[in-house]
């Protein structure tokens, strides 16, 4: 297993589109078990492909407190939404970045496991937080782009200031 290194805003190629998966072979399984240690490295409950540089359609969550149960989802539709909720997030690819942000409360998705089997997950709460922040990376798409222009300005005018104490401490 290895670490693979997780692109930060503003690289470009987090706007990259990524394409559905058609081989399920080791080298996706590789792919998968890397992304479970880069995020549990990072500290992070979900990790998408685009992040470590990877254009196919491979999430991989874990929302739990033990930290011992994982999902990874291989071209995961959402085919259902219901409701609304308001969640604070975070994501690896713009470390100290926190703001709300408003999803649907609950997700019904098909995807299909890392040796091509379809599964349907139905998810609520933090995780489908984390599924629907997960696929939006997938489609080239990251949180702030749901912010208004105003607090997005303001937002990564900070994180260019810590970035830049960071690199003077
Ligand atoms: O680690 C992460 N935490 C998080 C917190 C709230 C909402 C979404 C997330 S996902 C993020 C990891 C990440 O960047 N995934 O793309
Ligand atoms: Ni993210």
């Amino acid at each position: 297993m290895s670490q693979l290194s997780i692109l930060e805003f503003p690289d470009p190629r987090l706007r990259t589109r990524a394409e559905p998966v058609h081989t399920f072979d080791a080298k996706l399984k590789q792919l998968v078990a890397d992304m479970f240690e880069t995020m549990y490295a990072a500290n992070g409950v979900g990790l998408a492909a685009t992040q470590v540089d990877v254009h196919q359609r491979v999430l991989v969550a874990d929302m739990s407190d033990d930290r011992e149960h994982p999902l990874a989802l291989i071209n995961a539709q959402i085919i259902e939404k219901e409701g609304s909720q308001v969640y604070q997030e975070g994501c690896l690819s713009f470390p100290g970045l926190y703001a709300d942000v408003t999803r649907a409360l609950k997700v019904k998705v098909r995807a299909q496991d890392v040796d091509g089997q379809e599964i349907i997950v139905e998810v609520e709460g933090p995780l489908a937080v984390c599924i629907q922040h997960e696929l939006d990376h997938l489609d080239g798409k990251v949180f702030v782009d749901y912010l208004s222009a105003l607090k997005r300005t303001l937002l990564l005018k900070r994180l260019e200031k810590q970035r830049k104490q960071a690199a003077t401490a």
